[in-house]
């Protein structure tokens, strides 16, 4: 298992719409373990994997309360079936957005269905981070970040600070 480093905003990548898995191959196993280490260490609640370079649809999410009793969660091609009308407010980061965060509205709950590392097909009902969260990364398979959720004003003002942030660390 390692830590890879993560993809930061304004990188192009994370504009990407990211491809089917096919096959679950040991290669697709070792990128589930490198996604889990990556988002504990963070830490986060989730983590996709084109937020470390990687354009394939999986998603790795765990929004347990307790370090103790982890609830690890891979998800593979995962797709949204039913959302509610109901919508729910939540303040949402991102790993790619390192320290900003806004209110997004989105459905209070949703069913979706994704498949697992050994291969079966899952449906499941969310509500609360759960469902925020599984939107939220499938969002990002679909080149989609949660400040396209914000004002033009507010996206603006995110994109300089962090287009800033990466000519001063290339030293332009
Ligand atoms: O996809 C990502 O960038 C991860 C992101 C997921 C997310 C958070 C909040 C609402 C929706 C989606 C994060 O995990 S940001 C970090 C975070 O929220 C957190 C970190 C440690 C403990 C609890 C939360
Ligand atoms: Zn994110």
């Amino acid at each position: 298992m390692s830590i890879r480093p993560l993809v930061i905003l304004p990188d192009s990548k994370l504009r990407l719409v990211s491809k089917p898995i096919k096959e679950i191959t040991s290669e697709i196993r070792q990128l589930a373990d490198d996604m889990l280490e990556t988002m504990y260490d963070a830490p986060g609640v989730g983590l996709a994997a084109i937020q470390i370079g990687v354009p394939v649809r999986m998603v790795t999410m765990d929004v347990s309360k307790s370090e103790d009793e982890r609830q690890p969660m891979v998800l593979i091609n995962p797709e949204i079936l039913w959302a509610s009308e109901e919508k729910r407010v939540y303040e949402e980061g991102c790993l790619s957005i390192p320290e900003y965060y806004e209110e997004v509205e989105r459905p209070d709950r949703v069913r979706f269905r994704y498949m697992n590392l050994q291969g079966e097909t899952i449906e499941q009902d969310a509500d609360g981070l759960l469902a925020t969260c599984v939107q939220h990364e499938i969002d990002h398979l679909n080149g989609v970040l949660f400040i396209d959720y914000l004002s033009k004003l507010k996206r603006d003002r995110v994109m300089t600070k962090f287009k800033k942030a990466a000519r001063r660390e290339a030293g332009v």
